[in-house]
């Protein structure tokens, strides 16, 4: 289902154009607008889940299919000596746009953690 106030689902539907690098049925993929490493990808469900916080029985194979989706986009892009898969949740976890996402970010060694 879509939420029509939402930016991603509006990117999903083709209203919003993106620079997409994967598409399949349940995982739409395409290149963050203020890309933090040479490799910034945004890996999207079609479905609109808010947050992590909503995933639940009913939804979850969308968060596996982005999984599946993200090792596929990684060998595409090359990212054969690692990246990193961020996810941010609710006002303290940074998150800005309220539809479930999934960052890849890679093609550089990646420095900044905090865990
Ligand atoms: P987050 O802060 O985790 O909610 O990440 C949201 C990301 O979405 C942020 O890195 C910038 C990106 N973004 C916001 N608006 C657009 C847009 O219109 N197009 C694209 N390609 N990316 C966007």
């Amino acid at each position: 289902m879509r939420d029509d106030n939402c930016l991603f689902c509006k990117i999903i539907g083709g209203e919003i154009p993106s620079s997409k690098v994967y598409e399949d049925e349940y995982v739409f993929a395409f290149r963050d607008i203020n890309p933090q490493a040479p490799v910034h990808v945004l890996v999207v469900p079609k479905e609109h889940i808010p947050c992590a916080d909503a995933v639940d029985a009913a939804n979850s194979v969308y968060v596996a299919k982005c999984f599946e989706a993200i090792a596929k986009i990684a060998k595409a892009e090359g990212l054969d000596k690692g990246y990193r898969v961020i996810n941010n949740c609710g006002e303290y976890g940074g998150q800005s746009v309220q539809h479930l996402h999934f960052h890849l970010v890679g093609g550089v060694k990646l420095s900044e953690k905090i865990l």
